[in-house]
């Protein structure tokens, strides 16, 4: 990764032409699409409000001299032309949302991306290599299972045949809105993966945790991710009237399922210890009447871990238990934990140092796409604080003047990266 290396006021140049408030109005008007009554945003991948939110970008980034483009899993690639046709810097994070979402999430990652777009624009750099901003599809996984879909088939192709048939909770498939995708945009060229990796990724992201705000610190250089698994709990009982049926002849499946959670949390703290991460969020009842004994329950299971050999165990133990309890395990989704490259740590860690910002190293407790585009080309992650640590949550908030700091931050490693 050595090269030419930038006379520094390039990349100085770069982050003090981030505008904030032009940084701080996109978000609200990305926060549009999809607004919920109490602040939030409610964008799931691939929905009509997402479309229209793409709409928007790909609006923005033309407006910026791009060009864009996108590929089998409806990734954007906003691409700025460098002097030299090399393979690009990428930054860029998701803009689907969790149901109840907040304004932050993914999402300032995209436009912080957009954001050094238009700064290089003002102060009339011109990189060595081309800049790209893209938006990852379906990074969340709510409407459509397993998350992270878009990096994930970006990195290795052969994924996606597995993903088309999976379907949200209206029954439609990945396959029914990746078309819809298509005919919303049918003149969006397909980027040319093959040809042009990626040079290094950066993603900039909130921390969705408190760790930087009860250090006091205004940026987090994050040195990888801690590994995730999800699985569906299947539990079933016999349907039966709830007045009638006495208790000793039943076959409850939430009485099951309430056992078997019990278990599989007892089984995670007992493996990962204070590190665990372990969350039961979704739950599906049948026929979930009031008065009737359920006849099938079933539950997700989201454990982290930074450990492998803890989620590998964890893996093996929840099969035992399900086993023993005539219940079905199905995997939804697993990645093991990430390690960041160390040069881009390191530029990183330079932008910050350039900014006079204090900044933590951490480990992310949150997936990101960069856990996977992390095997593609030399990749890390660079964090901002998040109030309270709260995420996944209408009240999700990080300060204006962390906002803009994390975009000049960025915006002086990717135009360093640019010339490597
Ligand atoms: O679930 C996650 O870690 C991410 O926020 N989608
Ligand atoms: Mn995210
Ligand atoms: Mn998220």
């Amino acid at each position: 990764m050595n090269g030419l290396r930038l006379s520094p006021s390039d990349a100085w140049r770069a982050s003090e032409h981030v505008d904030a408030d032009r940084l701080l109005a996109s978000v609200d008007t990305l926060a549009s699409f999809g607004a919920r009554g109490d602040g939030g945003v409610d964008r799931p991948a691939l929905s009509a409000v997402d479309l229209d939110a793409r709409r928007h970008l790909i609006d923005r980034a033309r407006a910026l001299g791009c060009t864009v483009s996108t590929d089998a899993c409806a990734n954007l690639f906003f691409h700025r032309a460098g002097t030299e046709n090399l393979a690009p810097v990428m930054t860029g994070s998701h803009i689907d949302t969790q149901p109840t979402g907040g304004k932050l999430d993914g999402c300032y990652g995209v436009l912080a991306g957009i954001e050094c777009l238009a700064a290089l624009a003002d102060a009339g750099i011109r990189t060595r290599r081309p800049l790209e901003v893209v938006v990852w599809t379906n990074e969340e996984g709510t409407r459509f299972t397993p998350g992270a879909m878009g990096s994930s088939a970006f990195v290795e192709p052969s994924r996606l045949a597995a993903y088309l048939d999976a379907t949200d909770a209206a029954g439609v498939t990945l396959r029914e809105a990746l078309d819809a995708q298509r005919r919303a945009f049918p003149d969006l060229p397909l980027r040319d993966h093959a040809a042009t990796p990626a040079h290094a990724f950066v993603e900039l992201h909130i921390e969705q945790g408190p760790l930087l705000e009860n250090a006091d610190v205004p940026l987090g250089v994050v040195t990888g991710i801690q590994g995730v698994r999800w699985y569906a709990l299947h539990c079933d009982g016999v349907a039966a009237h709830a007045g009638t049926t006495p208790m000793n002849v039943r076959r409850d499946a939430m009485t099951l399922a309430i056992a078997l959670r019990a278990e599989i949390d007892a089984l995670a703290h007992a493996l990962g210890g204070d590190d665990t991460r372990i969350t039961f969020g979704r739950w599906s009842v049948s026929p979930n009447a009031i008065n009737t004994i359920p006849s099938a329950v079933t539950f997700s299971v989201d454990f982290r871990h930074p450990d492998a050999a803890v989620l590998d165990a964890f893996d093996r133990q929840i099969a035992d238990c399900a086993l023993r309890r005539r219940a079905r395990v199905e995997p939804l989704f697993s990645h093991a934990p990430v390690r960041f490259d160390a040069t881009v740590l390191a530029t990183l860690d330079a932008a910050c140092a350039a900014l006079d910002a204090r900044a933590l190293r951490l480990t992310s407790g949150a997936f990101h796409d960069a856990m996977y585009v992390a095997r593609h080309c030399p990749t890390a992650m660079l964090f901002v604080p998040s109030r309270d640590g709260i995420s996944h949550n209408p009240a999700e908030f990080t300060g204006p003047h962390h906002l803009a700091m994390g975009a000049r931050a960025l915006a002086h490693c990717v135009t360093q990266l640019c010339n490597d």
